[in-house]
């Protein structure tokens, strides 16, 4: 497939001012016809070239004569003389058969459209980018018993009845937007309705349209996206502009969600919650993201992208201030540790493998393929570096000015780097860098003290591995919150920024009779991985007495990490080991502490207490050794599980008296109580599963009742397929619910995975059109690191299988599989060998889509 360069940018050669469509909705056969408004941009004589994929012009004209269309590749041509024309189309497509999601698809009965990025196509002939913004009117018709609710962006004009049972609705959009924002949905949905007052007083109308049946878990979206509108307008002085704002749940989507203007459309599981069927993670999932499409609203649809390789222009940005709300709505600490965990999980692997690419990527093949973890997570982080170094207010003083500076345009993240350098005052010269460079870098600290002057000396050095084509990369500036923290008081003399810009740098401190304990890289200020030299006693320290939450959560998961690393050398002999990991004792000891510290909330001593995941800790290896790690592991909870088992059962027994509400401290208490859960039955407790079953059995909410399973997925006992059968059973019918099913399954430590992922892919529930189902099934398989790599390499030939049979229907969601098999160089050679075969058995595959293509070449090179 063809490249795609950044440095060759051009504006398009012709630009669509007003788009009019119409719409003969129907699933397996859709009628649309388009008047363009087109404009020359600019002084060529080039002829209209408008990006098409599979939706040809069944007729078309300019200025109402007929014209010769010609194809080149993925565009049509035509000529135009004069600067203006109308541009008339039409095309016939065939929702029911669109297996892709994208375009115009047929979901349940229901129609809808995803358009970003390069979806608009599918559906008419267009300049599909986004720096070609039009002004839009659509009119849909259909058969009004099958589509009574007919929806598109803007307002609703006009709406009537038709001939043969079928009516009509006309929707406006006043504001200029790229084709990506362009949506439309007819179905058969009910409205749960609500309003909002802007604070400048203007009266918004607010629906969220469910299939009948779903709108009784409607209500807590509601709730986040009224919120959502309120932060925006007091965080960031930002009000809703449309007199509507409407939100779709449908059941089949590649994605989370999708910002379109006034007609955000959702995967369900985004939208639907209640205490049964919805855990305490989905209501802050659902807030998330429905306060992430909202912001859209700003950062992304009154300012856009002028090409998709400034993506994170307004997706690092739009994840940041979601982020920033999600803390705000509940406990900053434990957000920041979420987020952080979710960012080493997905974006460091992406950073240290085949796919690394900087947050404003150079090139691309399949535009897909660059909604990562990178373009989102690491560019919210680089965000939140410069609002870091800015302060609160300069930071807002430049997020101002951009939207000020940019309402109505296609910016770059240039644009935003130089508003942020004028508004907040700041020096960013050398910070752009973050946009250009992949990869993760890696910050070496070690504090030196001076017992005769009472000097601390904190030395710094920073560098980098390569990354595909970048093998040397320029120093970064590093922001990093720390603190010199007395032995004796517990206590610091306030926070430092310290900015790590050279190659080496060494900071002095005076005033230290005893050498202090160094607190660095407090609440995660940069995305880095950091090594500091440090003596044996001052990360059990750090744990007990930090101020900074995220630094006492970082203190332990470093002790268990070492420890771990520690029993795994040992493996291969006695005395293999290095470094100087603290005891099992001192870990219990601090295990023992914290399970009681009454400073912690138990929704932060839930964070603190997990151990690392077997991925991540393979991730601190440089061949990943999945079977020790598994062993290693399990070896350690069981040791904090039955040393502790007095307290993990007094833990579990006081959570278990907090009623179910969804006040933060029944939301702790949940969290804890699963936790202890686990750890009792970690310990081989000879009433673990009981306990666990009587879990599941009582739980009046679904947090429980998927806690207790989880616990039970794992066991070797007769209570596991019990209760396994009545969640189904219980919950035939729920898709979200019943995708629990599937994911506890494939995501649980039990010795028989394998052979019940062979049974669950022919389930009579499991299918390959779905989504939702897809990764609920393959993504806890492909992240159960001792399953998915064991050494027989099947779990690799599982994948591969998958790949090639989902690839023709869905290639979006195929290749986000490929990332796993990409990891082929952190093992052994012998499994290293297999998941190349496994790459070669797909790139192989005759008709392979681009989007797999790229990611495989890629994890090939
Ligand atoms: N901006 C949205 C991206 C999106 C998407 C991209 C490709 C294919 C399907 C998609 N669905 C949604 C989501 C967001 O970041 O808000
Ligand atoms: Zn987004």
């Amino acid at each position: 497939p063809p490249v795609i360069y950044r440095a060759d940018y051009q504006p398009p050669d012709w630009r669509v001012e007003t788009v009019s469509l119409e719409f003969d909705l129907d699933l397996s056969a859709t009628e649309v016809h388009a008047t363009l408004g087109i404009v020359r941009n600019g002084d060529h004589d080039r002829a209209v070239r408008l990006d098409c994929d599979g939706a040809l012009p069944q007729t078309l004209a300019v200025d109402g004569q007929p014209v010769n269309w010609r194809q080149e590749g993925s565009r049509i041509a035509f000529d135009v003389q004069g600067e203006r024309a109308i541009v008339t189309l039409s095309t016939r497509i065939a929702p029911d058969t669109n297996t892709q999601l994208m375009g115009l698809f047929a979901s349940n009965g229901m129609l809808c459209t995803q358009c970003e990025a390069e979806g608009f196509r599918r559906i008419i002939p267009f300049v599909d980018r986004p720096d070609n913004m039009s002004v839009y009117e659509v009119l849909l018709r259909a058969d009004k018993s099958r589509f009574p609710v007919l929806l598109s962006n803007g307002a609703l004009v006009e709406s009537g009845d038709l001939d043969g049972g079928r009516h009509y609705a006309r929707w406006r959009d006043p504001h200029p937007k790229p084709s990506y924002l362009f949506a439309l949905v007819a179905g058969d949905l009910v409205a749960t309705r609500d309003s909002f007052t802007t604070k400048s007083g203007t009266h918004v109308d607010l629906a969220i349209f469910v299939r009948a049946g779903d709108e009784g878990r409607t209500a807590h979206a509601m709730q986040a996206l009224k919120a959502s509108m309120a932060w925006d307008e007091r965080v960031y002085g930002l009000e809703y502009d449309l007199p509507v704002f409407n939100i779709v749940a449908v059941s089949d989507f590649n994605m989370g969600a999708m910002e379109n203007k006034g007609l955000n459309i959702f995967n369900s599981r985004y939208i639907l919650a209640d205490p049964d069927t919805a855990t305490d993670y989905d209501y802050d999932a659902i807030e998330g993201v429905v306060a992430h499409e909202y912001f859209h609203n700003w950062s992304g649809n009154r300012v856009t992208c002028r090409d998709w390789f400034q993506l994170s222009l307004k997706e690092g940005f739009t994840v940041y201030r979601d982020q920033c709300f999600s803390a705000d709505m509940g406990s900053e600490a434990v957000k920041r540790i979420e987020d952080v965990r979710m960012l080493r999980a997905a974006q460091f692997p992406e950073d240290a493998g085949p796919l690394a690419h900087p947050i404003r990527p150079d090139s691309y093949m399949e535009i897909s393929n660059f909604y990562t973890s990178t373009v989102y997570n690491k560019g919210a982080e680089v965000i939140r570096m410069m609002a870091t170094m800015a302060g609160p207010e300069r930071f807002r003083a430049g997020c101002d000015l951009y939207f000020a500076r940019h309402d109505g345009e296609a910016a770059t993240c240039e644009d935003f780097v130089r508003a942020m350098e004028e508004g907040a005052g700041l020096d960013l010269g050398q910070f752009r860098r973050w946009y250009e460079q992949a990869g993760t870098p890696q910050v070496q600290a070690r504090l030196e003290h001076d017992a005769a002057t009472g000097t601390a000396t904190l030395h710094l050095r920073q560098n980098f591995t390569p990354t595909p084509g970048q093998p040397a990369k320029p120093l970064m500036p590093i922001p990093l919150r720390t603190a010199l923290i007395d032995r004796d008081m517990k206590a610091h003399r306030g926070e430092m920024l310290v900015v790590l810009t050279e190659a080496e740098q060494a900071l002095s401190f005076t005033g230290y009779a005893r050498a202090p304990v160094l607190s660095i890289n407090r609440g995660f200020s940069a995305p880095v991985n950091l090594d500091v030299a440090r003596a044996s006693g001052d990360l059990p320290f750090l744990v007990r007495h930090d101020d900074d939450p995220f630094a006492r959560y970082e203190a332990l998961q470093q002790l268990v990490i070492d420890r771990l690393i520690a029993d795994i050398a040992d493996m291969d002999g006695p005395g293999a080991a290095q470094g100087h990991a603290v005891s099992l004792d001192e870990i219990i000891a601090v295990f023992g502490d914290l399970v009681s510290d009454q400073r912690l909330d138990d929704s932060m001593r839930a964070e603190i207490l997990s151990l690392p995941t077997e991925a991540f800790l393979g991730e601190q290896m440089l061949i990943v050794r999945p079977e020790a790690i598994h062993v290693a592991r399990k070896s350690l909870r069981k040791a904090i599980g039955s040393r502790l088992l007095n307290q993990w059962r007094i833990v579990h027994e006081r959570a278990s008296s907090v009623p179910y509400s969804l006040s933060r401290e029944a939301r702790g208490a949940r969290k804890i109580k699963s936790l202890a859960l686990g750890y009792i039955a970690s310990a081989e407790a000879g009433d673990a599963a009981m306990v666990a079953f009587d879990q599941f059995a009582r739980a009046d909410n679904m947090t429980d009742r998927q806690g207790a399973l989880a616990v039970l997925a794992s066991m070797q006992a007769d209570q596991r397929e019990t209760a396994l059968d009545s969640f189904y059973n219980r919950y035939q019918g729920n898709a979200l619910v019943i995708d629990k099913w599937f994911s506890l399954q494939t995501g649980s430590a039990h010795p028989r995975v394998h052979e019940q992922m062979l049974e669950l892919i022919r389930h009579k529930d499991f299918t390959l059109t779905n989504p939702n189902r897809v990764r609920a099934l393959y993504w806890p398989f492909v992240s159960n690191q001792a399953v998915f790599h064991e050494a027989s390499g099947r779990g690799y030939e599982l994948l591969t299988d998958l790949v090639l049979k989902l690839d023709p229907l869905n290639p979006q969601t195929t290749a986000r599989f490929i990332a796993p098999l990409g990891r082929w160089r952190r093992f052994d050679e012998a499994r290293a060998a297999k998941m190349r075969d496994c790459l070669e058995r797909i790139l192989a595959q005759p008709g392979l889509s681009k989007d797999v293509t790229e990611q495989v070449v890629k994890s090939l090179e």
